[in-house]
């Protein structure tokens, strides 16, 4: 397994729970330390027992590179350029070099990460014939992306229907064979293309549906109706989903694929672009919102309710709440900003409250993930003596 990371360890972990003898490969020593300690880097339920278990039977073990295998599996980052949004396959290339040199017939290759149409063929394919062997007859290559959900992955891993896109199809019969020895549901075989796109399509649907709920949000604003009771009801119709509105989509997923699609086909991808474009400027649009409340009330100490990218989870980073809280600092420099993360201890650049002391403090709530512990609140109770803002419509009664 190349790339130790929340899908690539947790896959490590399962497959060598399952019997397989698996050698996780990842480039920071940190982390191969702590695997090999029986530790784990990241927060997700169940993987800390599940890799303590794995490292302890002897068929998990971490390296810095890799050694011979029957499958190597590819799981690293594929990030955008931050200005330009172009893709940035640098991992995916040098994941792929570092397999070469202990490469050998009948081996598979396999790339989960999210990419680029063409990847698998202009990359790991490109790769392997260069060395020398020819895919689909002396080695099997394939795209096999993984859908494995935040907070929920252990499960995810065995639940999920898989796509599987061979480079030719006895590449991806083979690969779906591997796949079966530890997923429960149906294995879709397909081509490499095929299943690049389809992954990029899961992620962006999900962008462009929620961005439709966020103009929605703007929209019921003008008419005067709340915006979650629009959208229960109409949810009500046998063939409507509208999802949720919020502050914004945070993430390393949804706010990025989206440009891989936009980058494969510029011309075409106008509303899918638009989508982005405007879920990236929600969250600068809820901080204007915030400071005009704030300035209207005479708020003197805001408190944002909520730092993590989404629900029930402790993960900060790609949040729409760091970006809201910076930008509150600076629309109201004389007021106090701060903000509530139960999830975490400390985060850096941001004065963290408890939520007894949020409750007690601050004039004007901000709710902007909806954790458990907000939703267990009487907002009704607090709304008698405080302002709030509800970007997740957890307050109504
Ligand atoms: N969000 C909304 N409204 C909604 C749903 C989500 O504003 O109705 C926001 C969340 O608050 C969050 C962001 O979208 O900020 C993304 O959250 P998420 O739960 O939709 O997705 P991720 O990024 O945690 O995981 C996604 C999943 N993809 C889909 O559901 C199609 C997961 O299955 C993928 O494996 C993962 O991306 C990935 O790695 O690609």
């Amino acid at each position: 397994m190349l790339g130790l990371g929340y899908v690539g360890l947790p896959t490590a972990a399962l497959l060598a729970s399952r019997g397989h003898q698996v050698t996780g490969v990842d480039v920071n020593p940190d982390i191969v330390t702590r695997i090999n300690n029986g530790q784990i880097h990241i927060v997700e339920p169940e993987l800390d027992i599940l890799v303590k278990t794995a490292v302890e039977s002897g068929r998990l073990s971490a390296a810095l590179q890799p050694t011979p295998a029957d499958i190597f599996i590819i799981c690293v980052p594929t990030p955008v350029n931050a200005d330009t949004h172009s893709s940035d396959l640098t991992f995916v290339q040098k994941a792929t070099g570092s397999i070469i040199p202990v490469l050998q017939p009948g081996n598979a290759v396999l790339l989960e990460s999210t990419s680029p149409p063409g990847t698998t063929e202009n990359v790991i394919a490109a790769a392997v014939t260069k060395a020398g062997f020819i895919p689909g007859q002396t080695v099997f290559v394939a795209y096999c992306p993984e859908r494995v959900l935040p907070g929920a992955v252990i499960t995810e891993l065995v639940t999920n229907e898989r796509t599987v896109g061979g480079l030719t199809p006895a590449c991806a019969s083979h690969v779906a064979r591997f796949y079966k020895s530890f997923v429960q549901a149906d294995i879709h075989e397909t081509t490499a293309r095929v299943a690049e796109t389809v992954k990029l399509v899961e992620n962006t649907s999900r962008d462009y549906q929620i961005a439709f709920a966020n103009e929605l949000s703007l929209v019921c604003r003008e008419i005067g109706v709340n915006v979650w009771d629009v959208i229960e009801l109409a949810n009500r119709h046998p063939r409507v989903n509208v999802l949720q509105p919020g502050p914004g989509v945070g993430g390393h997923c949804i706010a990025v694929d989206p440009w891989f699609l936009i980058e494969a086909a510029p011309e075409q991808a106008r509303l899918i672009k638009s989508a982005r474009q405007f879920n990236d400027s929600v969250p600068h649009k809820v901080a204007q919102q915030i400071a005009e409340s704030a300035n209207a009330e005479d708020a003197k100490t805001i408190a944002l309710l909520g730092m993590a990218y989404k629900s029930n989870i402790d993960d900060c980073r790609e949040s729409p709440s760091i970006e809201i809280y910076n930008d509150v600092k600076k629309l109201c420099p004389d007021k106090k900003v701060v903000a509530c993360e139960p999830n975490v201890q400390t985060l850096q650049n941001i004065e963290l409250y408890t939520l007894d002391r949020c409750l007690r403090e601050a004039e004007l709530l901000v709710i902007l993930v909806a954790h458990t512990e907000f939703l267990n609140l009487d907002w009704k109770q607090l709304q008698n003596t405080r302002q709030v803002l509800d970007y997740k419509g957890i307050s109504q009664p």
